[in-house]
């Protein structure tokens, strides 16, 4: 049997291109978002380049039943998953924090934090049953670093190093390996959506600057899995060369 793979946020950006690299490697895939259209195109799409299974499943990581529900009746083909990338996330505004609009912090933490806790409390037990499987949790720079305005985004990503720390602990003595991904600036749909659908105010984020593309994380994510079994990547922080923190690039470097 071959090896199945469940990303989050398959709709779009670094879930998208995770999902191609893995497909290309002939693993099968459960992909998942809340944009079902998009899985479904994206399903044609792989299949019938690389000739893999795909199953598209409509999933709001931030609806605790929802994700329960659908992840522990998976169909009998589909519930031993080898790999799950524990991707889908957002940043919404770049409020101070005391200006901050409550309820994108609540969608931050839900998603960001909680979501990716009930997608993992749902796959892994089974992966500790079979004691096998590879866990990819995409952080970000903003994990590491914070910048102003960054507050509940960087949190949540700094929560997501320590939880991805926490569980290489609480897996020791299994098999299970946890792989952190944290990226620096990768030109997605991420500023859309921070922006609240500003295409304009998002485009600027990227020009004159070259940033990373969805493609060149996922090669990453790629790189680490494929690893042989005993050697776990923990932590691969990937940045442009144009971008030397979260806060410092090209851009707006002034030499002192
Ligand atoms: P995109 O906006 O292009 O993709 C985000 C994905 O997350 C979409 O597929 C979206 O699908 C999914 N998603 C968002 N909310 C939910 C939800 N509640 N339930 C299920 N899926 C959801 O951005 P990126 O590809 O850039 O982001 C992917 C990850 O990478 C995020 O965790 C982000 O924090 C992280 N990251 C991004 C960086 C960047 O600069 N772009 C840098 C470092 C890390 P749908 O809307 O269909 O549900
Ligand atoms: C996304 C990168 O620097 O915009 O995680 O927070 S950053």
């Amino acid at each position: 049997m071959g090896k199945i793979a469940l990303i989050t946020g398959a709709s779009s950006g670094i879930g998208k291109a995770t999902a191609e690299i893995l497909a290309k490697n002939s693993i099968d895939l459960i992909i998942t978002a809340r944009r079902l259209e998009r899985l479904i195109e994206l399903k044609d799409e792989l299949q019938e380049r690389y000739k893999v299974k795909v199953l598209p499943i409509k999933l709001d990581v931030r609806n605790r039943d929802e994700v329960i529900e659908s992840l522990t009746n998976l169909p009998d083909q589909w519930k031993n998953v080898d790999i799950l990338i524990n991707n889908a996330g957002l940043s919404k505004g770049l409020d101070r924090l005391q200006d901050g609009r409550i309820d994108d912090w609540e969608v931050m933490i839900d998603t960001n934090i909680k979501g990716l806790l009930y997608v993992t409390r749902a796959i892994l037990p089974s992966m500790i049953e079979r004691n096998s499987g590879t866990i990819v949790n995409i952080a970000s720079i903003a994990g590491h670093e914070t910048y102003p305005g960054g507050n509940v985004y960087c949190a949540t990503k700094a929560a997501v190093l320590h939880l991805s720390k926490a569980l290489r602990m609480d897996v020791l003595g299994t098999n299970i390996r946890i792989i952190s991904i944290d990226p620096g600036m990768v030109e997605t749909e991420f500023s859309i959506v921070r922006f609240d659908g500003d295409i304009e105010k998002a485009k600027k984020v990227y020009e004159n600057i070259t940033p990373l593309t969805a493609e060149d994380v996922a090669e990453a994510v790629w790189f680490a899995v494929s690893r042989p079994l005993h050697v776990t990547v923990e932590d691969m922080v990937l940045m442009p060369t144009q971008q030397a923190s979260a806060l410092l690039n090209v851009k707006n470097y002034k030499r002192l």
